[in-house]
């Protein structure tokens, strides 16, 4: 049922695509019903050397198989049918995946970015329960001419069947054609006594230009038939969008690592950072996110609605964020503040291969929020060092 998410490398997922404010509509659809995914995602500054950059990019959902299908996909409201060219790093971006239920069954859902080179790079995965019958499904569409399609799943399929059943006929009958006579070694040998005149009758000759005729009579002939057929034809796609990325935000708060260690038997993450209030506003850190993990601040003010009633709660640290001081930064106030996020979710996330990658960073978003509960979020990111102290 899984498919793979934890194998991915850990500076994949927590140094290029950061999920957040991840919301699925429905746990439960039947067969042919939409659920929606929405979310945003911000594009990591220090984007690993060894990962492309996101060029060419493609919206979608992750799920084991086909056991869903994709009906609309926005990114920043443009339609997302195609790749798009050239997103910017240290950006943000909004998403939108309407899907349907095809086929029934626990399914493990994620959003994802598919990158150019460096392959697919999921959000947060929920588990979707389809119900139904997989004979119900269907796939209404209406083509731009007006002709109404019942079902697109089996649309076209027995008449592509036939075309095979014609080229795989002919071919055969080529094939056959030379297979009942004397092959290799009576030929050969016809060959060693320079008669090759006998190898090819006249009557081969006519056989080999009448099949030839035909194949193009056919391939003409089902050209012209088919532009008569359907004269609006509109190719496959193949071009990219480009999207522009969401406002900036204001950079509110300046985060600098000074030290980060992953404690390994205490599963345990150690941040100690420099924060500066540039808003006007004393600012709280409420949440520290990364390869879509969350760790709040249970202390901040609304933590306890930072994470929404859908969100995957295998993703969700229970102790929360723990910090040095919890006091409030003041506006323009400097301060270096540690942070711990232990939850044994590192391990069973396998993100603590930290330990034997040959780059090793960490990166993440920060997430602060001032007394009326308005967010601002700050990349962070940086070295990080494993240690082995016992507890
Ligand atoms: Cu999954």
């Amino acid at each position: 049922m899984a498919h793979g998410e934890r194998s991915q490398e850990p500076y994949l997922r927590t140094r290029t695509v950061q999920y957040y404010d991840v919301h699925f509509d429905k746990k439960s659809v039947k067969v042919n019903e939409d659920f929606t995914l929405v979310g945003k995602f911000r594009l990591m500054e220090d984007w690993p050397d060894a990962v492309s950059l996101p060029e060419t990019v493609f919206l979608s959902a992750y799920s084991p198989g086909p056991m869903i299908t994709r009906v609309e996909s926005y990114l920043n409201g443009l339609p997302a049918r195609q790749s798009f060219s050239k997103l910017e790093l240290g950006r943000d971006y909004e998403f939108k995946l309407v899907m349907k239920g095809r086929v029934p069954g626990r399914h493990h859902i994620h959003p994802l970015l598919s990158i150019k080179g460096s392959g697919p790079l999921v959000g947060p995965g929920q588990w979707i329960e389809v119900t139904g019958n997989k004979s119900e499904f269907v796939l209404p569409v209406t083509a731009m001419n007006g002709q109404k399609i019942d079902n697109l799943e089996f649309y076209g399929i027995s008449r592509a069947m036939k075309w095979y059943g014609v080229w795989i006929a002919l071919a055969a009958f080529w094939l056959v054609f030379w297979l009942v006579r004397p092959l290799l070694l009576p030929r050969w040998i016809v060959l060693q006594k320079g008669r090759e005149d006998l190898l090819i009758t006249p009557r081969d000759l006519t056989v080999g230009i009448v099949l030839g005729v035909v194949t193009v009579a056919i391939t003409f002939g089902g050209y012209f038939y088919a532009t008569k057929e359907y004269p609006y034809v509109v190719p496959l796609q193949a071009g990219t969008g480009k999207v522009d990325p969401l406002p900036k935000p204001k950079a509110e708060v300046d985060v600098k690592v000074i030290k980060a260690t992953y404690d390994v038997p205490g599963r345990s993450m150690h941040i100690t950072a420099r924060m500066t209030n540039h808003s006007n506003e004393p600012l709280s850190v409420l949440e520290f996110s990364t390869a879509n993990l969350r760790f709040v601040n249970l202390q901040a003010p609304g933590s306890d609605k930072a994470v929404s009633a859908d969100y995957p709660r295998d993703l969700v640290a229970r102790d929360g964020l723990s910090l040095s001081d919890t006091k409030p930064l003041a506006p323009g106030e400097t301060r270096d503040i540690k942070l711990e996020a232990s939850d044994a979710m590192w391990e069973v996330e396998r993100l603590v291969s930290f330990l034997t990658d040959v780059d090793s960073k960490f990166g993440g978003l920060l997430f602060f929020v001032d007394k009326a509960g308005n967010r601002t979020l700050t990349e962070i990111s940086g070295p990080i060092l494993p240690t082995f102290t016992a507890l």
